[in-house]
């Protein structure tokens, strides 16, 4: 059977950053404005204060230092407290697409593919900013792609899941060559006024080429050994928002359909769920943690990575052996794992093994054991 390779990777970072100290300032103005407005209702116990973000709270928390921000306008500003992005035509280029095509010009050009040379189209991310058509088949007419292209959603796992299709795809012969992006485009549903979550995310795009080995021409190639999947209903990291809001006649971006989650739950349930699911992904190649050169990870929080990296190992993890890039992007939802191996994989040496991975919202975990050719 056909060997099937990651022959390219792509990565678009938005050009406007927003510094922890940046984002501090206008929550706390805002909140500021916000308990004072509301003084009453607060004193009454009717409503409860907006309490202070800090800095230095964030970093040591999450290890994110800073984000990035696909349009930074309205972000900061306390009266808007959300990006200020105008609606584009139904004959214009949507934002999505827009990012997705930078990200996978990049993964093309490294895998050195041409639209001619592309099956399908996978766009697969936590949120598309519309139902249809499918954010995948703009960009496949967009690029001149031929054969067939579809959304899926999975949160924090949806590049790998995403990555998991195109091998499938490839190793069943229903395509020869995927192109799988995620314009991870979250600013939109971030709540900027909750303390507790106004930091932990920034957009990016990514994007990954699979192939067939035996059409492989990129100059960095991993052999994907297999795919693991696992997912774990859970409450603790949730986004309500949706299409039956309007028959619901609530609030369509009321504080339950942005993004909240119980972060402490999340850490406690995820990182023994993510080491396990490691480490069983390994053994069924005979494989100990020990013998992987490169973990590129979930970006969610700091800490995570050290825990997992350190029940598995025993010991922490070097920067070389897990990367880090949440300092810089902080929480790019499904992405993470992409932007580390994007920014991390072309030093490995043939024969070595990495393993990408993600864990998240779902609850749900995503790995490909790779080999460099
Ligand atoms: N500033 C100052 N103090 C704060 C702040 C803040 N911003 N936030 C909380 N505190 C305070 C709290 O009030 C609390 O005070 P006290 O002890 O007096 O009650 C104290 O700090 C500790 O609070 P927490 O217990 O909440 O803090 P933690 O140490 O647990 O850190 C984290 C919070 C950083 C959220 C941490 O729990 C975490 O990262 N958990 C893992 C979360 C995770 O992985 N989530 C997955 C995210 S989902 C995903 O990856 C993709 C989803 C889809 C994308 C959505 C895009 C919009």
């Amino acid at each position: 059977m056909t060997a099937v390779v990651i022959s390219g990777a792509g990565l678009w970072t938005p050009p406007h950053a927003i510094s922890n100290e940046e984002l501090v300032d206008a929550y706390n103005a805002f909140a500021d404005k916000y308990n004072q407005q509301h003084a009453e209702a607060i004193e009454n116990g009717e409503l409860e204060a907006k309490p202070k973000s800090s800095a230095e709270f964030i970093e040591k928390a999450s290890g994110i230092k800073s984000r990035f921000a696909y349009v930074k306008d309205g972000i900061l500003d306390i009266d808007r407290m959300r990006p200020a992005i105008p609606e584009r035509g139904e004959n214009e280029l949507s934002n999505q697409a827009e990012i997705a095509i930078e990200a996978a010009r990049k993964a093309m050009s490294a895998a050195n593919k041409e639209a001619c040379d592309i099956d399908a189209v996978i766009v697969s991310c936590a949120y598309t900013q519309r139902a249809y058509p499918a954010i995948a088949i703009e960009v496949q007419q967009e690029l001149g792609i031929d054969g067939f292209g579809f959304d899926m959603l999975v949160a924090c796992s949806a590049a790998t899941f995403g990555m998991h299709r195109a091998y499938e795809m490839i190793k069943a012969g229903t395509a020869g060559c995927v192109l799988v992006i995620n314009p991870e485009l979250v600013s939109p549903q971030i709540n900027y006024t909750d303390r507790d979550s106004h930091f932990i995310f920034g957009d990016v795009a990514t994007a990954v080429i699979l192939e067939s080995a035996d059409s492989a021409s990129g100059e960095h190639q991993y052999e994907v050994m297999s795919t693991k999947a696992l997912t774990k209903f859970s409450n603790n990291i949730r986004s309500s928002f949706g299409y039956m809001s309007r028959a619901n006649d609530v609030d369509p971006y009321g504080p339950d359909k942005l993004f909240h989650q119980a972060g402490r739950k999340v850490f406690k349930d995820v990182c023994p769920l993510a080491a396990e699911h490691i480490s069983e992904h390994l053994a069924a190649h005979q494989l100990t943690p020990a013998d992987v050169k490169r973990w590129w990870l979930h970006q969610a929080n700091i800490n995570m990575n050290l825990l997992i990296s350190k029940k598995l190992l025993g010991r922490d993890a070097t920067a070389d052996e897990a990367p880090i890039v949440l300092d810089r992007y902080a929480n790019t939802a499904s992405a993470g794992s992409v932007i580390a191996f994007a920014l991390h994989h072309e030093d490995l040496g043939s024969g070595d093994y990495g393993i990408l991975c993600s864990f998240g919202a779902g609850y749900s975990i995503g790995s490909l054991v790779v080999r460099k050719r």
